[in-house]
């Protein structure tokens, strides 16, 4: 049989000979169809002091022609057969991280046994061991293709099968869990220190869904009856100390099962929902059937240790989480070129349920904000890739914001496309045909157009990158009583694809009468051409335009807008998305284009008293100035760090002095109250932060001493903190015996020191050697990714620091470090400085000359793929 058809055919097969550091690359195009199905596979997982040994027996019979593959990578084959013969050595060959056996029959029983070694695995994928010393556990992350680090297997997501898991553990981890159901546990016989649990999934999943624990932790339980009367044991287990931590995602967690009943018809289909929590991961959380996997700042929350954001994010990946249960695990992907399949929809409906727990408008503007900082920018440079790929070589390398985030936006735009009775139809449609399958995003797009076929035409989203620029001008004929507005659409043609061509852009749109700032249309404009002109009839005076209401679609806007015209839009724009955002543009201008800020400064000070009282969330938002970093994805030429950071403060500052006279009202108007867990209350916390940075930033009279009081009598982390960040922001006086004090109360709770760790390190006056001194704190850990990202990814934040010979320094030798240590989270770290290029000189020639030397030093492939883009920019 040829390679060309067998599974591993996705890797192409053209490929010329290539130095071994320069890793190979795998193309949607060459898909094809695994020549094995796997049926039903038992698992028996033993773990011992230091190794564990995996026995599997997987029942599979032929779909495709082709050898039998298998995937393994850092597992020692012990024993392997089929159908009861073991085979030798010249029964298969091994390479590349595959077995090959050929000449096999149609059906048949495999039978492997192998040793791997979860103690030393560091890169946090397969089963890995996590924390040190007597306070260890195992756990697993098989997404994406960690499976293979457990035992050799047809590791793929199109490979879906019924597992039965065995679990063999020392007494010392009284936990074993494994995906779907308990059906037995007992004492190993021979061995009375060692227990055992058999765990069995009735539905049929891809392997890295495949989920299971070894530890001693405590658990919360719960029940939950779903619309279809199924009694569901919810169960969230974490460390004893932290179980109290844990109401918030049990109460986030029920609330997601009857929303998602509610807005989707999508109903819990197994009789145990667990989470475990667990502090070195290296992302949010993992979605495995029945038995979630989360980091513990995605998870655990009491409002004395965690900031009103962060619980609100525990909120978000909860349901994120749950929701694969219908988008992604019942329906999974095809392959992984289609990841945005599960992660679009899924963070669209997880920023759905979001938005009905706060105020909508709070919600999209922090979506937006984090898509124009982190995904324009990823568009904008050398690691552009559609929404759905066509080739990778590291397919960890792809979680990134272009797949999540802007696959989301797409997904939204279908929504609003359709209405919300069309989509349902739609969505109604995609479960009933494809669940229990692995799908493309064809078949998504093919299911919804259904409700109507005008979808399909969006299906160019997912196959160009690049952020649309959307242009525009209008023109009034007072005779005619007509307002057209021309609008036209660019897409900067990224090297290696197609040239561009127009996308379906909807933009919604409203007329505001001048004098009374009414509404006096209302529309959505489909933008489908490179240029289009509508025409809105019977407007019987010149109109203020107001585009892209709630950002209809995930574009640059630019539109001939005088400052005026934005001010006017503040005031009277009903939706609250779009009044921040005449802000932001309004920000811009001055920042980027050297606009006079008198306009921006009277029309927030016009506007913020009475939005305090009415929505302190969306106040406190109004008062937001673009990061540094947001600012600097707008540049792509001689990018200059420190006169950014001048303007930026220059602007603050000016902010802080022209409105000096309301903080200290406003600051009083918000006093520390009991701690509530309301959106209002919520706003208030927000909203006072805000006021104390800019009493602060203004030298108001006493603000230091709010600043000390709020931090002494807080009633929850987000006044202490908010007090902390003030105080160390600002460098009042006694500072250190604050971040003293912090450290001492809360120094034994992981995630709180991770605060403290990254308000050091992200503070406006770090300097490297401050870095530094945290990097060798006692506390610090390279080993756990959370600890990690409070001081790297924290330094990230003042770019001034970061883009200096020894920031740079500092960086890439975290990356260095982590290369082989945790390929996944060091490739992460990466591809923050993709924008690298856009420096100004010296800088520019000194951030290529670290990253070529990183390069030479470099041996994953997630990093030198990473690395490849960057440097090519
Ligand atoms: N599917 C998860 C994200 C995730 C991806 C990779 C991981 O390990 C390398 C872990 C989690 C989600 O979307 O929530
Ligand atoms: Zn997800």
């Amino acid at each position: 049989m040829s390679t060309a058809q067998t599974a591993t055919a996705i890797i192409d097969p053209n490929m010329p000979d290539v130095p071994p550091h320069v890793p190979k690359k795998i193309y949607l195009k060459d898909y094809k169809k695994p020549s094995y199905d796997v049926e039903t596979v038992d698992l028996d997982i033993k773990v011992f002091d230091d190794h564990a040994l995996v026995d599997s027996t997987l029942v599979m019979h032929r779909q495709a022609e082709g050898d039998l593959v298998l995937y393994g990578e850092d597992v020692e084959l012990l024993e392997i057969s089929i159908n009861g013969e073991a085979l030798s050595s010249e029964g298969y060959s091994q390479s590349d991280g595959k077995l090959t056996i050929s000449d096999t029959p149609d059906q048949l029983t495999l039978q492997l046994q192998v040793r791997i070694c979860p103690q030393t695995n560091t890169a946090l994928e397969g089963l890995y061991m996590a924390g040190t010393g007597s306070d260890t556990m195992f756990v697993s992350q098989c997404e994406p293709e960690g499976f293979r680090k457990i035992t050799f297997y047809p590791d793929r997501p199109d490979v879906l099968a019924v597992f039965t898991t065995r679990l063999e553990a020392s007494k010392r981890y009284p936990t074993l869990l494994a995906n779907g159901n308990l059906i037995e546990q007992g004492v190993v016989a021979d061995a009375p220190d060692r227990h055992y649990a058999i765990w069995h999934d009735p539905t049929h999943k891809p392997s890295y869904l495949f989920a299971c624990v070894v530890a001693d932790l405590d658990v919360l339980t719960d029940y939950y009856t779903t619309s279809e009367g199924r009694e569901v044991t919810l169960e969230l287990y974490a460390k004893a100390e932290d179980i109290d931590k844990c109401h918030v995602g049990m109460q986030a967690l029920k609330d997601a099962m009857v929303w998602d009943e509610v807005n989707y018809g999508r109903a819990y289909d197994l009789d145990r929902y667990m989470i475990v929590a667990v502090s070195q991961f290296n992302m949010g959380a993992m979605e495995n059937k029945g038995l979630n996997i989360f980091n513990t700042a995605c998870v655990l929350s009491s409002p004395e240790t965690t900031t009103d954001i962060r619980s609100f994010n525990v909120k978000a990946v909860i349901a994120h989480e749950y929701f694969h249960n219908w988008t992604g695990n019942r329906i999974t992907c095809r392959d992984w070129f289609q990841l945005c399949l599960k992660e679009g929809l899924t963070v669209y409906r997880d920023q759905s349920f979001s938005a009905d727990h706060q105020s909508s408008a709070v919600q999209r503007i922090d979506d937006v904000s984090m898509l124009r900082a982190h995904q324009f920018s990823e568009d904008a440079g050398p690691l552009a890739h559609p929404v759905r790929p066509e080739s990778f070589v590291e397919i960890n390398n792809f979680y990134t914001t272009t797949i999540y985030e802007k696959g989301a936006e797409i997904v939204r735009m279908l929504a609003n496309t359709l209405g919300p009775e069309k989509f349902r139809q739609g969505t109604d449609e995609y479960f009933r045909r494809y669940d229990g399958q692995a799908v493309t995003v064809e078949d998504f797009l093919s299911a919804l157009s259904v409700a109507d076929s005008k979808i399909e035409r969006f299906i160019d989203w997912y196959r160009q990158p690049g952020t649309p620029v959307v242009s525009g001008h209008q023109h009034y004929d007072s005779q005619a009583q007509t307002l057209t507005i021309t609008l036209s659409q660019q897409t900067r043609h990224v090297a290696g694809f197609d040239a561009p061509k127009p996308l379906p852009i909807p933009v919604a749109t409203a007329l505001f009468a001048k004098d009374t700032g009414a509404i006096v249309a209302e529309r959505m404009l489909l933008l489908e051409e490179d240029e289009q002109v509508f025409t809105f009839e019977n407007v019987t005076s010149e109109p203020i335009v107001s585009l892209l209401r709630d950002f209809s679609a995930p574009v640059q806007l630019n539109y001939d807008y005088h400052d005026e015209d934005l001010a006017f839009l503040l005031k009277y724009e009903t939706n609250g998305f779009n009044r921040w955002q005449v802000t932001q543009l309004l920000v811009n201008r001055i920042l980027l284009k050297g606009h006079h800020p008198s306009i921006y400064l009277q029309a927030v000070a016009d506007t913020l008293p009475q939005l305090a009282v009415d929505d302190p969330m969306l106040a406190a938002r109004l008062l937001d100035i673009p990061s540094a970093r947001e600012l600097a994805s707008a540049i792509h030429k001689d990018y200059d760090p420190s006169s950014i950071k001048q303007q930026r403060e220059g602007l603050y500052q000016q902010v802080a002095d022209s409105l000096a006279e309301q903080w200290t009202a406003l600051y009083q108007q918000l006093p520390i109250q009991g701690y509530e867990d309301s959106p209002k209350a919520r706003g208030a916390r927000a909203l006072r932060n805000v006021v104390l940075d800019m009493a602060l930033t203004a030298q108001v009279e006493g603000a230091d001493k709010w600043a000390q009081q709020q931090y002494d009598n807080a009633s929850c982390m987000t006044e202490r903190f908010g007090a902390l960040k003030a105080l160390v922001d600002h460098q009042v006086a006694g500072v250190n015996d604050y971040l003293a004090d912090f450290y001492e109360r809360f120094k034994a709770d992981e995630l709180v020191i991770d605060l403290w760790f990254s308000v050091q390190a992200s503070a406006e006056q770090v300097s490297t050697d401050d870095i530094t001194a945290l990097l060798e704190h006692a506390d610090f850990d390279w080993n756990t990714p959370n600890r990690v990202r409070s001081v790297i990814s924290a330094l990230t934040s003042q770019p001034t620091v970061l883009w200096t010979s020894e920031g740079l320094d500092i960086y890439t030798g975290a990356i260095q470090r982590l290369d082989e240590a945790n390929p996944v989270l060091a490739s992460r770290l990466l591809q923050v400085l993709a924008r690298w290029y856009t420096l100004v000189e010296p800088q520019r020639q000194m951030a290529h000359d670290k990253l070529s030397a990183l390069q030479k030093q470099a041996s994953s492939k997630h990093v030198l793929e990473s690395l490849d883009s960057v440097l090519a920019a």
